[in-house]
């Protein structure tokens, strides 16, 4: 290919890419430090190619968040409230339904479903939730709890996190989000999330989980106070582990990859500045070639927006993620971004872009194969 980089250094790394060589810590600081970020999202768009073609993603899904209470209040955190906030709510099994029926005519093919760390609610509650979802939507794959949510449910039971898991399993979870490492370095945790679990217990979990024979996927929360080294470094923790996990079983460990803008707005980070597009795109084509053992990488339009979404799928991404409709813990935190999308407006969006759009479940089964 005749590519003529603005940047000359990225010419070793096409060529790493083509050898289909993996890229080393030194080659991901110099895709962050690099100026030319069309150089950067070709050699992404090399991999995304060769691995989808023009096959862009896209689910139709209902995000339910089942209580926004929270005991760690992370400080990059709008939706968590004390349950004394007068916004606190704990939806029950019968708010729970009342949710699903409200949307029950729609062809909803995956629940996500995530909350806050709420220390009222026992154990059987995450059970019998799993059960009523799946007594409602028989058809729905059930995506459940961050690994946060799971270390806190192996406390309130006393269960290992393998019965933990095994438990919600037979309750009905198909798969986990990702979420919850936000990025793996102890500083930033200090500094942000002192509450939250670290880096070795969240691989841990993760790696259960997996072995478990459900799929998870991964994020990166970036944009805040983390160093482009720390970045890389979560990206080579998350392509270790995958090392290890995808060959386990069917599942294949962790099935995408989903970097999360961080928004600021109504946290206690407030000061700090939205990400810029350049950020976004370069997180999005970086992650494609670094998690060069990831099948998916998702560019979520909640965060960076329908247009640089759109965008993204030039630069490595070749999932949207869904038509959502409810979400919430971003736009607590200011996201200008659409509440939902319709399967047309996300169909158009990826047309125009020069993509074949492809409706999926949630294992990237195609729906609507044409
Ligand atoms: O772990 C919290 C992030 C995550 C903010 O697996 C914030 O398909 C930006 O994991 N600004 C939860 N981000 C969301 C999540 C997710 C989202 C979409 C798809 C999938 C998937 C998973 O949201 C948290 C945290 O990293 N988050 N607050 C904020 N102010
Ligand atoms: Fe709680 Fe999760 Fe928000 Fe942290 S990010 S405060 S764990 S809801």
């Amino acid at each position: 290919m005749n590519w003529r980089f603005a940047d000359k250094r990225l010419e070793k790394i096409l060529d790493k890419v083509n050898l289909r060589t993996r890229l080393s810590k030194e080659d991901g600081l110099l895709l962050f430090e690099t100026y030319d970020l069309n150089g950067v999202g070709m050699i992404a768009d090399v991999v995304r190619q060769r691995l989808h073609g023009k096959k862009a993603f896209y689910i139709y899904n209902q995000h339910i968040n089942y209580t926004n209470i929270c005991k760690n209040r992370c400080l990059f955190c709008a939706y968590a409230v004390d349950k004394s906030d007068k916004s606190s709510y704990s939806w029950d099994m019968a708010d729970i339904e009342k949710r699903l029926m409200d949307r029950i005519d729609e062809p909803i093919n995956e629940l996500h479903i995530v909350g806050g760390l709420n220390p009222d609610l026992p154990f059987s509650y995450f059970t019998d939730l799993l059960k009523r979802v799946k007594k409602v939507r028989p058809n729905a794959k059930i995506k459940a709890f961050t690994s946060v949510e799971i270390d806190c449910l192996s406390n309130i039971s006393g269960l290992s996190i393998d019965e933990t898991v095994a438990a919600l399993k037979e309750a009905g979870l198909d798969m986990m989000p990702g979420g919850g490492a936000e990025v793996m370095s102890e500083r930033v945790r200090q500094k942000l999330f002192p509450k939250k679990m670290g880096k070795d217990r969240w691989l841990q979990i993760m790696e259960a989980v997996h072995g478990a024979g459900l799929p998870s996927n991964a994020t990166i929360l970036y944009g805040h106070i983390e160093t482009i080294e720390e970045r890389i470094d979560h990206l080579i923790a998350l392509r270790e582990l995958q090392d290890r996990t995808s060959n386990l079983n069917k599942t294949g460990g962790f099935s995408a990859f989903i970097p999360l803008a961080f928004h600021s707005e109504n946290t206690k980070l407030s000061h700090i500045p939205p990400t810029t597009a350049v950020d976004d795109l370069k997180m999005v084509a970086i992650s494609r070639l670094m998690l060069d053992n990831f099948a998916h990488i998702k560019a979520y339009w909640v965060m960076i927006g329908e247009k640089l979404a759109q965008i993204a799928l030039n630069y490595g991404a070749d999932d949207l993620d869904g038509t959502i409709i409810e979400e919430r813990i971003t736009h607590t935190a200011g996201a200008k971004s659409a509440k939902g999308l319709s399967r047309e407006f996300m169909e158009d969006m990826i047309k125009s872009a020069g993509f074949v759009p492809i409706e999926r479940d949630s294992f990237y089964g195609e729906i609507n194969a044409k």
